[in-house]
């Protein structure tokens, strides 16, 4: 160990040394770009604060003071940004591959994707990422989303932040809405199946739409299995938690599961769905369920729109093709976007109570009033002093309203609600204010996710940018500071107060991330902290090398053309941010090993003759000089 101490220093020293020398010279070309091009007033006006007081611009060295987590989209990945300085700070891949970090590729990536991952082809859509919640804000555990393509659910865990599992949810088509509990704390995440599909969807019915139904999925946060599902009338499209653990409720914009958009746009009203945790637990506790083809998982049937609802749900009517639903932070109302209608539906849950306990009979009785926005109302944040952010897609608009006074209108005072109406550039999706979704927001900050960017950056060929605009709202009057291309397309994001997420610095040994293939190593007789060494078993070949910058444990390793071979590094660095990568030639394999990890690759070698590997993430002043060489006998 005392030798692994001293290397480290060794290496901490040298590393230093390099990268010091690289980056003075990177910051001295940064100094001359920016006195051409901003001009020495302008770059000092930059690290002003602005009207509102607030310090948008963080300087070199700074750290923001949010942690911003945006879905990927169609990327399939999850991103860390940092707020208010919208610097881009990682990626997580999810659904998706990944080059540098190797996931889809090492065996612990292969073991979380699960589910034949080749039939996905590193295919996801994650539109939302929420993060768990201990009595009504974030407790820096985990991260969960989505994905709309393949029915998916993932979670994270903070302290790594990587993906350390992922589901497939049973019996329906198409994660959408994803949510967390929020009181006592999350024990459920809550994911909506969008698309309606027969039951079960074996080849049957294929034909009868009206045999079509989806379904509400709770999927426990720790042990993320599903633990009951409740069928509902309609479609299931967004959806939110309250702040005392008793419901969920989502919006549906095909209440007539219909299968074209004709048929879709049929009624006149849709519907916010609210499910009632209690109920739908302790009918699962009782044996009061059913269950679907093969799948064990409970189902509960929730139907009954016709009649207002079930024991388990609530059918509260609300304009056409609703979209956004939104939690208030004084834990008081469900909000309802609009989209077709100009109107959010504000939903009182006293009255959702009222309803369960059979003291409110019409659930039309719970919207207690329906403000008019603007054009395309999505979605809707809040602030710490009663007002709401909505953002209106048709208009390219993020309208400041007050609740109370939406309510007093409501009434039939005359008063005007809307506060302020900024435009955004351009066709606004999602709307996030800063730790907007817990009971501490802090109307600080707002990103507005646009969908189009347009003229705002430089054209980089047909395919555009995205642009998540940052906004103070901290002032009476909201702010537009900076502009923030985004590579297409987020659809969502959270900002965390920096003190609640404690990242690792780096990894520890007994992390059960890597623990299968330790064990793999235990029974080959292997301590991956110090061995160094080939293990053939049959036409299966095991290679264990530890790193140290700059060396590999093992400078070339001989195998037969054919052998299945597995290689496993422990990286033994134990400095922050001393990433080692295993590059091997030809072969398509590239994956990270951060301080202290262990991260493993199979692959079948079938080229005869001399692969080199290399490290592909820069460690040292040897960096280049860090390979060895794969040598394969012909068969
Ligand atoms: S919802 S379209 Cu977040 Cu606006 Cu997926
Ligand atoms: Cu090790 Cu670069």
């Amino acid at each position: 160990m005392s030798d692994h101490k001293e290397d480290d220093n060794k290496t901490g020293i040298s590393r230093r040394g390099f990268l010091g020398a690289t980056a003075a010279a990177s910051v001295a070309g940064a100094g001359l770009a920016a006195g051409v091009l901003v001009g020495g007033k302008e770059a000092e006006a930059r690290t002003k604060t602005n009207a509102n007081g607030l310090k948008f611009h963080v300087d070199p060295g700074e750290l923001d003071d949010y942690y911003g987590f945006w879905s990927g989209g169609h990327s399939g990945e999850v991103r860390i940004l940092g707020v208010p300085s919208m610097r881009e700070l990682m990626r997580i891949p999810v659904f998706n591959r990944d080059s540098a970090t190797g996931w889809g590729q090492t065996n612990e990536s292969k073991r979380i994707l699960g589910d034949n991952p080749q039939d996905y082809m590193g295919a996801g859509d994650t539109h939302h990422v929420h993060a768990s919640y201990t009595n009504g804000t974030y407790d820096g555990r985990y991260l969960f989303t989505n994905d709309k393509l393949n029915t998916r659910v993932a979670r994270i865990r903070m302290d790594i932040m990587k993906t350390d599992k992922i589901i497939t949810v049973p019996n329906v088509t198409s994660i959408h809405g994803l949510r967390l509990q929020k009181y006592p704390k999350s024990n459920y995440a809550f994911a909506n199946g969008e698309m309606v599909i027969p039951q079960p969807n074996d080849g049957r019915d294929l034909e009868n739409p009206e045999n079509y139904w989806t379904m509400l999925s709770a999927i426990d946060v720790e042990s993320m299995e599903v633990k009951w599902q409740v069928l509902v009338d309609g479609n299931l499209d967004n959806n939110d938690t309250d702040y005392q653990g008793k419901y969920v409720c989502s919006t549906c914009y095909n209440s007539a599961r219909g299968v074209t958009l004709p048929e879709m746009m049929g009624p006149e009203r849709d519907w916010a769905v609210v499910i009632n945790l209690k109920a739908v637990e302790e009918a699962v506790a009782a044996g009061d369920f059913t269950t679907i083809g093969d799948c064990k998982v409970p189902v509960v049937d929730g139907r009954g729109a016709e009649q207002g609802g079930s024991k388990f749900t609530m059918y509260i009517p609300v304009p056409r093709s609703p979209h956004g639903l939104n939690t208030t932070p004084d834990g008081k109302y469900f909000i309802a976007n609009g989209k077709l209608s100009p109107t959010v539906s504000i939903i009182e849950i006293a009255k959702v109570d009222d309803y369960f306990a059979g003291k409110l009979k019409d659930p039309r009785d719970a919207v207690i009033a329906e403000p008019e926005l603007g054009l395309g109302p999505l979605h809707t944040t809040y602030d710490n002093r009663g007002n709401a952010y909505t953002s209106v897609f048709l208009d390219s608009q993020v309208v400041k309203w007050n609740i109370a006074d939406a309510l007093r209108a409501a009434k039939g005072e005359k008063v005007n609600y809307i506060r302020q109406k900024l435009d955004v550039h351009y066709q606004i999706g999602h709307i996030k204010a800063t730790m907007a979704e817990t009971k501490e927001p802090d109307g600080k900050w707002l990103v507005a996710l646009c969908k189009f960017s347009k003229d705002r950056f430089l054209p980089v060929g047909p395919l555009h940018a995205e642009n998540d605009q940052l906004i103070d709202i901290s002032g009476d009057e909201m702010k537009l500071v900076h502009d923030g291309p985004t590579f297409p397309e987020p659809h969502d994001c959270i900002m965390v107060r920096r003190d609640s997420v404690r990242p690792a610095r780096v990894w520890k040994r007994d992390d059960p991330y890597f623990a299968e293939t330790v064990a793999m190593a235990k029974a080959d007789g292997i301590t991956l902290e110090q061995d160094n060494k080939v293990i053939r078993d049959g036409n299966q070949v095991r290679v264990y090398m530890t790193t140290i910058a700059p060396n590999f444990g093992l400078t070339d390793f001989k195998i037969k053309q054919g052998d299945e071979v597995t290689v496993v590094i422990t990286n033994m660095d134990s400095i922050e941010d001393l990433h080692h990568g295993f590059a091997l030639t030809n072969h398509g394999i590239n994956f990270e090993i951060a301080p202290q990890a262990t991260a493993s690759v199979t692959f079948t070698a079938n080229k005869p003759g001399v692969h080199w590997y290399y490290c592909s993430w820069f460690c040292h002043a040897l960096h280049m000089e860090m390979s060895g060489r794969m040598l394969v006998e012909a068969a």
